[in-house]
């Protein structure tokens, strides 16, 4: 067997035996349905813009037309994206582990997600942990209303409610706190997990990063898939340096048989 081989039967076999599994991935699971990750240069109109300066409350609030153009630029790619083989693989993981019984018991599984883009619930993931929050909700800033895919794109920018109120995506921005209730559920999921999988993130955005090391701290098998090492890499039990959508497919598919 190759190395990789090896390392895929090791994470195979730790999912079988696991009890618990908990995965927490970032930009890097979309990259090969075309969505670009957060660090990439961005092209095009936005490749002089840095993302980190445009996910803030302060950015909106100073430029929202600029803030909502860049979001709704994002949705419209988005919405022209498809999931790939990795968000097709999480979703037939936790499906397979959902068919488990008394006879054949079979792992929870908790997909926990810092992507806003909604493409692990359009593979088919269910009950999918959003971390950052969604960008096809967008909330009015004055009534607090909740829209869901509002017409896209805004026919103008910033876009207004019927009420008149600024909309905002309903994202986290740096600066923000993370949804009580997800950040809840990630922690004591990753805390309480056998085995903990960090797909496609460069684990630098906290409390996110966190979360691997309470699952490391917990005695919990952990892996990471990416494309480069990051500053967990030498931390975690296995590190498979590669592509989410060629490395999640050969992992399920050893532990579900398909
Ligand atoms: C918080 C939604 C409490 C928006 C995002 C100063 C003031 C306030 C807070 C801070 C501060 N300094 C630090 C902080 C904490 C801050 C933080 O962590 N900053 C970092 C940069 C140091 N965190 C916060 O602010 C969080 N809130 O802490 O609240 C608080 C409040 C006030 C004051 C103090 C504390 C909120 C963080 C959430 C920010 N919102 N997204 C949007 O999407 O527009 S984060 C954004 O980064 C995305 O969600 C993205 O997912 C996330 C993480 O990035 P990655 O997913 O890892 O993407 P990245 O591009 O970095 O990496 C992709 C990886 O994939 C790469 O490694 C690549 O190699 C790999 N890859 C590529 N292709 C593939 C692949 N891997 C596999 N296969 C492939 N094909």
């Amino acid at each position: 067997m190759t190395e990789l081989e090896t390392k895929i039967q090791r994470i195979a076999d730790e999912i079988a035996a696991a009890r618990r599994i908990a995965v927490v991935s970032g930009a890097g699971l979309s990259a090969e349905s075309g969505v670009p990750t957060f660090r990439d240069a961005q092209t095009g109109l936005w490749a002089r813009y840095d993302p980190m300066e445009l996910a803030t409350p302060e950015a909106f609030s100073r430029d929202p037309e600029t803030v909502t153009r860049w979001y709704d630029w994002r949705r419209g790619l988005i919405a022209q994206c498809t999931p790939n083989p990795a968000h097709a693989a999480l979703a037939s993981l936790q499906s397979w582990a959902a068919s488990g019984s008394a006879e054949r018991p079979r792992p929870s599984v908790t997909l926990i997600t810092q992507n806003v883009d909604g493409l692990l619930q359009r593979a088919g993931a269910h009950d999918v942990i959003e971390l950052h929050g969604s960008i096809h909700t967008w909330k009015c800033t004055k009534t607090g209303e909740l829209l869901d895919n509002p017409p896209l794109p805004f026919p103008e920018y910033p876009p207004r409610s019927k009420a008149g109120g600024r909309l905002r995506p309903c994202v986290v921005w740096f600066g923000e706190t993370l949804p009580e209730a997800a950040l809840t559920r990630a922690a004591r999921d990753s805390a309480e997990c056998d085995v903990f999988i960090s797909v496609g993130t460069s684990a630098v955005v906290y409390p996110a990063a966190g979360l691997f090391h309470a699952a490391a701290a917990a005695g919990a098998f952990t892996i990471e898939i990416n494309l480069e090492r990051t500053s967990a890499s030498d931390a975690v039990d296995i590190m498979i340096a590669g592509r989410a959508g060629e490395v999640l497919p050969q992992i399920v598919g050893r532990v579900t048989g398909g």
